[in-house]
């Protein structure tokens, strides 16, 4: 039978968050053998518990009802899970770049290209410590960047992220790469500035929102918002269940993106196909219409707005000589001014709510803010808040003392179980540089810019500063500990990253990871860590609005070939450090706190409500403890309702409390931004963007890039997974010569002027590189753009600035320049580029090397593929 020695399943939570936080899995049991994962099934609830004992939430309305599940409705990113852990990717042993001489050259020109030998963990560790000591010594601890930042495992006590810098933060600090709110750069940069919304910019105020809109909504218009892949990386399928309820009630949804998602292809009753990035024009052409047809709320913006007439200036052209009409914005979003028209007066004629994952991938482009903006303008010339007329998003984030709410009935207690995190948590040394700005910090030092930058901080950060790296009197920068390598593939001009982790200022890349993928190949050591399955652990979940748990982790097998977990693994640098004595005294033992990994999980048992239910020993034993659903949480109202009733008793965090269409701290702060000026508007380029069709640069480079969040991964994570790469012309395309490539799809009406068929093999590029793509002709994309997901593993064939990439990573290609002068997030979806078929055989007989490399269809390169022999 298939259950494990004690014979029950062992629960496990997975799912992804930032910093790996264990919060926002999706539980789940898994069934093991002889040291052998079997399967991953859901977890089920009603083994233990009745939906008495949970205060089960029911939602009824127009006769129909709508309630939670007692398993857990896990995704396929979950459910393959075993495949990650037994990948022919991970990284079996410690290794060292053959041409890195610690004592004599160092070859950075070489990282990218240049193969590894095995060594042992104390040879590793060794290596490390003496490049810590004399990097120390030599240049002071802010030369040191860490990389911690990335989503993770969700691991509390063996943290994926952040384990090094709580060693570094004991030795004189470091310089820390900061997040900036990546998910949201729209919202973060742009909305705060009209409603508030700390720390986030995204509506905070989602309690009964779903309830709301049951009872009174018309319409909800998912822009740029796609259930059926997103919630997917966080937990499971409780949204798209909630679609079809929509649908049962009779609730239109109106989808707006330039792409056929999945949610689009399976929910929607109509579609309205905007041009990458274009959403702005589209947005002041329906306020163009309500105001020009006098429909919109004018009582509701006299009390519950500031600075309206500024906004209604600049749409009807008073400021520039440009009225906003639809035909307007029809030059600029595709989108025909009749169906603009038709929509704006559906609109203000319905009680129509907007719904979100996370704001869509244009909320990452070029003068995302805007957008972002204009979406609150226009809830707010409709009445925000009032009865079916919300906004709110389906992905759940709960990260401590940011953002604890649902949309859907709350639960009595979020958990918190953060004593036993062992990564970074909390402590903000005093350098650091915005990710977005790490190449250049690199080679060109100083840098500056406003703001911390994480996504945690209130309105006012964006005003802070401006910051400076190098700190004065210290140096650049010349060691890298990343456990985050993906920077390649996830982030914004990933050429230029190329550039700089092989730049001769930086003398050592070290960096921990399960997988030999992306930025592992760039440095110098690397140390092999494992996944959640090969340790005890403890986490909690949120079961995307279904149930709120902690569960206990047990260990489900030995850690595999050579790993040790992240916290482990630095535990090993730390203790090599300790004979160099002062600073390094007693430094394994500092570093782990004082308590072993067993009594960091109970300390996290004991923070949460779970403790007063049963003892410890209990809770390893039932492995998990939900909690109930809030009492009367039919009576808490629903998300802006009560500003809607009483604006003055329930302000905005603005500094009027208002909805601000005039934001009269960005005038005051930046007064010659005319990228993010006080009003929202339409921005056709900046110093650091030509990103639009119609402009110059628009005849090179035709087309709009669409690069979603992928379905079939979870950014860089899941890309060796067979059971996915099997699913020809959905996860991968395969070529002529065998290799899979990642899709891109072209519409048919670009794809017979460009000659491409399905099946072809096409090169996307621009002025910055090239990637290449497995051609899927379809009207699922528009015409005028191109669709590509996001993440996918960097196999480089040319390298840098000007390079070209077998995998399909098109972050390399990504814009380099930040959202806009002042705000400083990634740009890596709505840019220009063009797209032509490539003949791979003749590729190949020009970079033999890049083509020769050791591969497997089903996972892609394999770990071995760069290791040799000897030393
Ligand atoms: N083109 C484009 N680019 C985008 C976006 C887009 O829409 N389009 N979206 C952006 C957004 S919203 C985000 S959040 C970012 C995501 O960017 P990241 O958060 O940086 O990417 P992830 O792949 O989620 O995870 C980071 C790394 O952590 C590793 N990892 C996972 N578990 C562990 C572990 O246990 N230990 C260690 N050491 N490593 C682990 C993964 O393998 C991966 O290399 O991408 C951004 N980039
Ligand atoms: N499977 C899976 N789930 C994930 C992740 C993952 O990588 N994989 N990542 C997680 C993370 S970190 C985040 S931040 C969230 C992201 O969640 P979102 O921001 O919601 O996801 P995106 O894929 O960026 O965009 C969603 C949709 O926006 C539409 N869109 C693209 N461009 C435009 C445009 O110019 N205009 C309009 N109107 N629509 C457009 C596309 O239809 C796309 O499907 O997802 C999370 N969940
Ligand atoms: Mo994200």
């Amino acid at each position: 039978m298939a259950i494990n020695a004690k014979g029950t399943p062992i629960v496990k939570g997975l799912g992804f968050n930032s910093f790996g936080i264990g919060t926002n899995a999706c539980s789940v049991d898994i069934d093991e053998e002889n040291d052998k994962i079997l399967r991953i099934r859901p977890l089920r609830f009603d083994e233990h518990y009745t939906p008495e004992d949970l205060n089960a939430w029911k939602l009824e309305a127009r006769g129909q009802t709508f309630e939670p599940g007692f398993k857990t409705l896990i995704s396929p990113l979950s459910l393959c899970y075993k495949k990650r852990v037994y990948s022919k990717n991970r990284i079996p042993y410690p290794l060292k770049r053959v041409d890195w001489d610690p004592h004599g050259e160092r070859n950075p020109q070489n990282r990218g290209t240049s193969s590894y030998v095995r060594i042992s963990w104390d040879e590793a560790a060794a290596i490390t410590a003496e490049e810590i000591k004399r990097i120390h010594d030599e240049y002071g601890p802010y030369s040191i960047l860490c990389e911690l930042d990335g989503h993770g495992e969700t691991k509390f006590v063996h943290a994926p992220h952040g384990c090094q810098s709580r060693m570094f933060d004991l030795i004189g600090s470091y310089t820390l790469q900061t997040r900036q709110p990546d998910s949201w750069e729209g919202w973060y940069w742009g909305a705060k500035h009209i409603w508030g919304m700390d720390p986030l910019g995204q509506q905070s105020l989602l309690n009964n929102v779903i309830k709301d809109i049951a009872e009174n909504g018309d319409a909800v218009l998912f822009w740029g918002c796609d259930v059926e892949t997103t919630p997917l990386g966080w937990g499971g399928y409780l949204a798209s269940r909630l679609c079809f309820w929509f649908t049962d009630l009779g609730i239109k949804q109106i989808h707006i993106s330039p792409d056929v998602n999945y949610t689009n292809a399976v929910h929607a009753d109509k579609w309205i196909p905007v041009k990458p990035n274009t959403d702005a024009a589209l947005q002041l052409a329906i306020a163009y219409t309500w105001i020009t047809e006098d429909i919109y709320d004018k009582d509701y913006l006299d009390t519950h707005a500031i600075g309206f007439d500024h906004f209604r200036y600049y749409v009807l052209g008073g400021e520039d000589g440009v009225p906003k009409t639809p035909k307007w914005a029809e030059k600029i979003c595709g989108i025909p001014s009749y169906t603009i028209k038709a929509f704006a007066r559906y609109w203000a004629k319905h009680a129509v709510s907007i719904a979100h994952c996370n704001g869509g991938s244009f909320i990452r482009s070029c003068y995302a803010h805007e957008p972002a903006r204009l979406e609150v303008a226009l809830l707010g010339m409709q009445g925000l808040g009032k009865p079916g007329a919300n906004q709110f998003k389906f992905i759940e984030w709960t990260l401590y003392g940011m953002q604890t709410v649902t949309p859907l009935p709350p639960s009595s207690e979020i958990p918190d179980c953060s004593p036993a995190y062992r990564g970074w948590y909390r402590s903000f040394p005093e350098s650091f540089i915005p990710k977005t700005m790490i190449p250049e910090a690199i080679m060109n030092p100083p840098v500056q810019w406003y703001g911390h930058i994480g996504a945690g901080f209130p309105r006012e950060d964006q005003f802070t500063g401006p910051f400076t790296f190098p700190l004065e009197g210290n140096e650049r920068l010349h060691m890298i500990w990343s456990d985050t390598p993906c920077w390649e593939t996830c982030w914004n001009g990933g050429n230029e990253m190329q550039e700089a982790l092989r730049h001769e200022s930086i003398e050592f890349i070290i960096i921990q990871h399960p997988w030999m993928e992306n930025d592992c190949n760039f440095a110098d050591i690397i140390l092999p860590t494992n996944t959640k399955f090969e340790t005890e652990d403890i986490g909690t979940d949120s079961d995307n609005g279904q149930w709120n748990l902690v569960y206990f982790e047990r260990q489900a097998i030995k850690p595999r070939l050579e790993s040790k977990s992240d916290m482990e693994a630095v535990g090993e640098v730390a203790k090599a450090l300790e004979k160099f004595g002062g600073i390094y005294e007693n430094l394994f033992d500092r570093y782990m706190g004082g308590k072993t990994c067993e009594e960091y999980i109970q300390a996290g048992f004991e923070n949460t409500g779970a403790a007063k239910k049963m003892t410890f020993e209990e809770f390893k034993e039932k492995q998990y403890y939900p909690f109930p659903t809030i009492e009367n949480w039919e009576d808490i109202p629903a998300g802006l309702s009560e500003f809607y009733a009483d604006p003055e008793g329930h302000p905005l965090q603005t500094p009027s409390g208002k909805l601000e269409y005039y934001s009269t701290t960005l005038a005051s702060m930046f007064p010659d931004d005319k990228e993010r000026g006080p009003v929202p508007h339409w921005i056709d380029e900046g110093a650091g963007h030509q990103e639009r069709q119609y402009l110059p640069r628009g005849r090179k480079y035709p087309f709009l890039i669409v690069s979603n969040h992928p379905r079939w991964r979870v950014h860089a994570n899941l890309d060796d997974v067979t059971w996915f790469r099997e699913m020809e012309e959905y996860v991968k395309v395969t070529g002529p010569d065998g290799y899979k490539y990642e899709p891109v799809w072209v519409n048919p009406v670009d794809a017979g002027v460009l000659g491409l068929e399905s099946g072809d093999i096409a090169k996307i590029y621009n002025e910055r590189g090239g990637v290449l793509g497995g051609v899927i002709v379809s009207e699922r994309i528009i015409p005028g753009a191109i669709y590509q997901d996001h993440g996918a593993r960097v196999d480089s064939i040319v390298m840098g600035e000007g390079g070209l990439d077998r995998g399909g990573a098109n972050n390399l290609i990504a814009p380099y320049a930040t959202t806009s002068e002042h705000a400083f997030g990634e740009v890596t979806s709505g840019f220009l580029v063009n797209i032509e078929k490539v003949d791979v055989f003749a590729l190949a007989e020009e970079y033999p090397e890049a083509f020769g490399r050791d591969y497997d269809p089903d996972c892609g390169l394999v770990a071995t593929a760069r290791i040799v022999e000897g030393a």
